[in-house]
C-alpha cells in the first residue's frame, strides 16, 4: 500500500494515475492535510473520480480508482500516524507544496509523518521509501532533513529517494465539474483536469518495494538533480515569470499570457539567452527542444491555469526556479538580464500589488507583510531572499532600475522597450 500526504489536484492527476496504470495492484491511502471537502467528496463517490485530459478542443475523461481510502489529518491524526507505521505500507508520497516542509508542528505533515517513523521503527515494521514530489531542490534530502529536524534521528530502513514530477494541473473549475458530468453521466466532485503530458523521474531507492511505474513512462536513474534543475528553471522559473508579468499585464491565464507577443518574447530570451546556457542536458534530453515543448505546453487554452495560482508563495518559488539562473550567469560572467526582470516583476507583485491599469491583483505568500514593509529599498528586498546577490552591485542595478521603471512606465511599456 502507498500511503499519500496531500490530496490536492497535482496528487489525484499524477501519482494515482501512474499508480493506476502501472496495473500492479498498489492501493493509495490518502491524507489531507487541511480542508475536508476533497475527502468528503470522494467518500461519497467510493474514491472514484474523473481523469480530464484537455488539449485544444480535445477532452477525454478516464476514471481513477487507485485512491481506495482518505483520511483527513485534523480530525483523524491518530489514523494517519498508525498508517505510517503500518507494516503493509512501503511507500509514502508526498506532494505538500514547498513551504510546507518549514512546518514541523505537530499535527503538520512533517510532523505526523516523523511521529508515525518513529512509531514504525520501535514496532519493526519494515522498509519503506518516503518519496517528496515536490518541486524542490534535492526534494528527497530535504524531507530527510525536515524529519531529522523533528525526530532527531532517521531509521536506516527507511529511505528519501529524490523525485521530479511535472505535469500540469491547474485548480478544478465549474466548468470542468460540468465537463466531467457530461461526459460520465455522474457528479463528480473530485475531478481533476490535466495536460497530456506527464513526467516523473526517480532515484531507484525503494527499499520495500514500489510500483512498476516504469511501465507507464517514470524514469528511474542514478542521479535527478540534472533532471530537476531542468525541470525546474525551465518549466517552473518561466511559469513563475509568465505569472507576475501575465498579472501585472492583465492577463488572467498563462495561456493568454504567452499569446501576448511582448510576454511570449520575455519567455523566449529568458530560456534561450539565461536559462539554458548554464544547463547541463540530462541523459537524451535536448534542452532547445525541452524548452520550445514547454512553451507548446504552455499554450494549451484548453488549461485555463491562471497567473494568480502560479503567482502564489513566490517567496517560496522564485529562490529555487530564478535565482539559481542568475547566479550561474553571473559566475559565467554573463548578466542575467531576463531573470532580473522576472525578479523584478515578481517583487512589484508582491510589494505593489497593482497592475498596469491599477487594479489590484492577488498575492498569497507568507512573508508578503515582511516584504512590503522593506518595498522602499530594493537591496534589502533582495537581501530578503538572496543575501549574496544583495552584495552584488550590478544585481542590484539591475532590479533597482526595472522596478523604478515599471512604476514609471508600467510593466508593459518595460517589455516592449525591453
Ligand atoms: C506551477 C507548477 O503552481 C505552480 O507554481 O508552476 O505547479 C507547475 O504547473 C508544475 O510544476 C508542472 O509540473
Amino acid at each position: 500500500m502507498i500511503l499519500h500526504f496531500g490530496l490536492g489536484a497535482f496528487h489525484r492527476a499524477h501519482q494515482a494515475v501512474h499508480t493506476q496504470e502501472a496495473g500492479d495492484g498498489w492501493a493509495i491511502c490518502s491524507v489531507a492535510p487541511r480542508s475536508p471537502d476533497v475527502v468528503r467528496a470522494l467518500r461519497a463517490q467510493n474514491h472514484r473520480y474523473t481523469l480530464l485530459v484537455r488539449e485544444g478542443e480535445d477532452v477525454s475523461a478516464t476514471e481513477i480508482s487507485s485512491v481506495r481510502r482518505t483520511l483527513h489529518a485534523p480530525t483523524e491524526t491518530e489514523q494517519v500516524i498508525q498508517h505510517v507505521a503500518d507494516p503493509a505500507v512501503r511507500v509514502i508520497t508526498l506532494t505538500i507544496t514547498e513551504k510546507a516542509y518549514a512546518d514541523a508542528g505537530p499535527g503538520s505533515p512533517i510532523g505526523l509523518l516523523a511521529a508515525g517513523l518513529a512509531r514504525r521503527t520501535a514496532a519493526g515494521a519494515g522498509p519503506v521509501a518516503v518519496v517528496s514530489c515536490d518541486n524542490l531542490l534535492s526534494n528527497g534530502p530535504r524531507l530527510r532533513e525536515a524529519v531529522l529536524r523533528v525526530s532527531g534521528s532517521v531509521p536506516e530502513e527507511v529511505s528519501f529517494p529524490a523525485t521530479v514530477v511535472d505535469r500540469m494541473v491547474p485548480a478544478t473549475t465549474p466548468e470542468d465539474l460540468a465537463t466531467a458530468a457530461k461526459l460520465t453521466g455522474r457528479e463528480d466532485l473530485a475531478a481533476v483536469v490535466a495536460e497530456p503530458y506527464s513526467q516523473w523521474v526517480l532515484q531507484d531507492d525503494f527499499p520495500g518495494g514500489r510500483p512498476a511505474w516504469e511501465r507507464v513512462g517514470a524514469q528511474f536513474v542514478a542521479d535527478v538533480e540534472p533532471y530537476e534543475r531542468v525541470k525546474l528553471r525551465v518549466l517552473n522559473g518561466v511559469h513563475s515569470t509568465l505569472a507576475y508579468t501575465g498579472a501585472l499585464t492583465g492577463h488572467e491565464y498563462v495561456s493568454g499570457a504567452l499569446d501576448d507577443p511582448v510576454l511570449a518574447r520575455l519567455a523566449e530570451r529568458l530560456i534561450r539567452e539565461d536559462v539554458l546556457p548554464v544547463l547541463t542536458a540530462p541523459p537524451g534530453v535536448d534542452l532547445p527542444e525541452y524548452g520550445a515543448q514547454v512553451l507548446a505546453r504552455m499554450r494549451n487554452r484548453a488549461l485555463r491555469h491562471r497567473c494568480a495560482q502560479i503567482a502564489m508563495d513566490g517567496s517560496l518559488k522564485v529562490p529555487i526556479r530564478l535565482l539559481g539562473t542568475v547566479r550561474d550567469r553571473l559566475a559565467a560572467g554573463g548578466m542575467p538580464r531576463w531573470a532580473c526582470l522576472a525578479v523584478a516583476a515578481w517583487l512589484r507583485h508582491v510589494t505593489v500589488s497593482t497592475d498596469d491599469a491599477g487594479r489590484p491583483v492577488e498575492v498569497d505568500d507568507p512573508r508578503a507583510d515582511d516584504l512590503r514593509r522593506l518595498a522602499h529599498s530594493p537591496r534589502r528586498l533582495i537581501a530578503a531572499v538572496a543575501p549574496d546577490l544583495a552584495d552584488h552591485a550590478e544585481v542590484v542595478a539591475r532590479i533597482s532600475a526595472d522596478l523604478a521603471d515599471f512604476a514609471a512606465y508600467g510593466v508593459r511599456e518595460c517589455l516592449e522597450r525591453a
